[in-house]
């Protein structure tokens, strides 16, 4: 088992992040957002079209929440310095928080607030921040993949021993992206870390119906590099998994793909009145990442449950720091704007 010390920073991490976007709900007005009911075909598509991209609330545009992802953000994360780097896909907030962003920022940033990671000139799918080593989520699908070569390369022409790790879905792992990326960085022996995390849907489309095979971490092994499939909820075998690809990486092994089974517990965007498969969902909240490490901890005598609600409360306060931090930070200058044109 590992130190007390780490095992209570990834239950810290993950409380974070948890409660920052069950936060959200107050801020995002999701019923504003949809306004046609996705519909259900026999071949098992969900038809969600008739999107309104106002909100009511505090936060407006589209965000995409990672609730129930939050061991692999966490567990990946907890092996990278502030100088390695990170990339990420419309689904951002939680790995932001990981790799270090505070979450004043993050919380301004979707607030479209001055005090934002971006001034609030980016939003929730373009959380940014160099100081952290966190370089951006992206809108595109895929787009972070061969993005996340650059800082790979850089640390390896420059002898840093530094790392740069993608975070991408399921989705995503049908773009071409990943194979020129993958390619290139087995082929330069990079040091990346492509980290899919597959919750099975990209939007409303089942992996089942876009995967031939269940397994993405396979495609790695035909580029002579490692595939791994990792339980994505226990957030102790993400630390190991991504412990050992870390080392590797910095000792100059090359990439590693980690592919992380794991399930979002809400919508693919903003908070849904239903799941789109509650009974599915019902069956993975059984194995909600938070929980199976609080019971492990407390059944071990590790971190007893007043010391995990303390450490959840610190969590909680944290968050409402970062919502009235968020609330009193005005608005951006809009000649901010053209300063970036520029
Ligand atoms: C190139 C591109 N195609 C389509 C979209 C629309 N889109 C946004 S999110 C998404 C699904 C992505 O699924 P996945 O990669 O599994 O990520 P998840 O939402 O499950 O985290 C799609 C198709 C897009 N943003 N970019
Ligand atoms: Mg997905």
């Amino acid at each position: 088992m590992l130190e007390k010390a780490v095992l209570t920073s990834l239950l810290r991490q993950m409380y974070r992040i948890r409660l920052f976007e069950e936060r959200l709900k107050r801020h995002y007005d999701y019923q504003a957002y949809v306004t046609e009911s996705p519909s259900s075909r026999d071949d098992g598509f969900i038809v969600s079209d008739g999107y309104d991209f106002a909100s009511k609330g505090l936060i407006g545009g589209a965000v995409h929440l990672s609730i129930g992802q939050e061991a692999v953000s966490v567990g990946v994360c907890a092996h990278l310095e502030p100088t390695d780097a990170a990339f990420s896909s419309h689904r951002s907030h939680g790995h932001a928080m990981a790799k270090g962003i505070p979450l004043r920022q993050v919380m301004a940033e979707l607030m479209g607030r001055e005090g934002g990671c971006c001034y609030g000139c980016g939003g929730s799918m373009h959380l940014f921040d160099p100081d952290h080593g966190f370089l951006g989520g992206n809108g595109i699908v895929g787009g972070q993949l061969p993005l996340a070569l650059g800082p790979a390369f850089a640390a390896k022409y420059q002898g840093t021993r530094g790392v740069s790790v993608a975070f991408f879905g399921d989705g995503a792992a049908n773009q071409g992206t990943l194979l020129e990326s993958l390619n290139l960085a087995a082929l330069w022996k990079l040091p990346v870390l492509f980290v899919c995390e597959n919750n099975l849907y990209a939007n409303s489309t089942p992996a089942s119906l876009a995967l031939p095979v269940p397994d993405v971490a396979p495609r790695a092994r035909a580029l002579g590099i490692p595939g791994e499939v990792v339980d994505g909820q226990d957030v102790l075998a993400v630390y190991d998994a991504a412990g050992r690809a870390v080392a590797r990486a910095r000792d100059g092994q090359g990439p590693t793909l980690l592919e992380m089974k794991t399930y979002r517990f809400e919508g693919h965007c903003g908070f849904a009145g239903e799941h789109q498969n509650p009974e599915e969902c019902a069956q993975w909240r059984q194995r909600d990442p938070i929980r199976l490490l609080e019971q492990r901890l407390a059944a071990e005598g590790i971190l007893a449950p007043a010391e995990q609600q303390a450490l959840r409360a610190q969590a909680q306060a944290e968050v409402e720091d970062a919502e009235a931090f968020a609330i009193a930070s005005p608005l951006p200058d809009p000649r901010r704007l053209a300063a970036f044109v520029d």
